[in-house]
């Protein structure tokens, strides 16, 4: 696979044109070792088994609408503000720093991340606000990253910490601030290990826009969207249930849980139907069926066996 070259050009020199023609050739290094793994790299070998989890059929959210339709509250808290605000968000250069129960805690450049063998991920997003969307990302498992630093017995849960900048993220300046920050969020240690759990560094075939969560994301297809935690700079192996962001702001609306439920509305929004962004244009009124775990109940409904999911939503 070959490998990512980073842009070799100081900030101060890029144009959104070069910025936007360095990164296109950084997708095409990424794309061709995604078609050099679907020809049959090992690594790709064990994920074969069962292809179809990995790409829904179902008709893709048009570009335009993943990318002017988002919530990234540290730019701004409307639908279009990620894609007006967060053109100032420099995504290179970038770190992620991994570390707590683990033999070997190490910081990932963004350049060693892109060298994880990426796949094309084809997943329904959906939000609990009562829209879904079909995303084609290009990530890598988050187990992949996980195994490099070989967690501890001890370790339990998996903590998450989006980048804190209120010169480059207008939502965290100001005299109204939405939201604690750093952005956070947890999973189990076996949900964060799950083939279905992704860190995402591009869509469509190019790396990710800001407003997306440039340069890598998370990717939890069964959970509502607010656990997927754009631009992280921090995933921490911790014996406790960490604290989530959300959570935090309103324990009864979001638990630490957050699997896509049908069966148990959010105070504000029923969870029984969603409105698929896209359907027969940009906006369609008419809603589907919201399906348990977003419908991959297949994979993942074992992993909470003899729980209750009403108490734990
Ligand atoms: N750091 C951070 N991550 C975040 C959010 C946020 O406000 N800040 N919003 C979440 C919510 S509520 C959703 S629905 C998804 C939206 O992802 P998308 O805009 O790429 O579709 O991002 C999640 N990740
Ligand atoms: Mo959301």
């Amino acid at each position: 696979m070959p490998a990512f070259r980073p842009p070799h050009i100081a900030a101060s020199e890029i144009t959104p044109r070069s910025i936007y023609m360095s990164r296109r050739s950084f997708l095409g290094a990424a794309a061709a070792g995604i078609a050099f793994a679907g020809a049959g790299d090992v690594l790709a070998a064990p994920l074969s088994a069962s292809p179809s989890i990995f790409k829904t059929d179902e008709p893709l959210t048009p570009k335009e609408a993943i990318t002017s339709y988002n919530n990234f509250y540290e730019f701004g808290v409307n639908k279009e503000d990620p894609a007006a605000n967060s053109g100032d968000f420099k995504p290179l250069p970038w770190t992620v720093k991994v570390d707590g129960m683990v033999g070997k805690p190490k910081e990932f450049g963004i350049e060693e991340l892109m060298k994880f063998p990426l796949e094309d991920r084809t997943y329904r997003l959906r939000c609990v606000e009562g829209w879904s969307m079909v995303i084609p990302w290009i990530g890598f498992p988050l187990s992949a990253l996980l195994d490099q630093v070989e967690p501890l017995g001890s370790a339990k849960y998996v903590a998450f910490e989006t980048v804190v900048r209120p010169e480059q993220m207008p939502g965290q300046r100001g005299f109204f601030q939405p939201l604690p920050w750093p952005y956070i969020e947890g999973l189990r240690l076996d949900e964060a290990r799950h083939p279905l759990t992704i860190l995402a560094v591009g869509l469509y075939g190019e790396t990710l826009p800001n407003q997306n969560g440039a340069p890598i994301r998370l990717v939890v297809p069964w959970k509502y969207g607010f656990k997927s935690i754009k631009s992280i700079v921090k995933i921490s192996l911790v014996e406790e249930q960490p604290q989530t962001t959300w959570k935090n702001s309103n324990a009864r609306e979001y638990g630490f849980y957050s699997n896509v439920n049908p069966a148990v509305d959010h105070p504000r929004w029923s969870q029984a139907t969603e409105q698929r962004i896209g359907d027969g244009g940009f906006f369609n009124v008419a809603r589907r069926d919201t399906l348990p775990f977003n419908g991959y109940a297949d994979e993942v409904a074992s992993l909470y066996e003899g729980m209750d999911l009403k108490a734990n939503y």
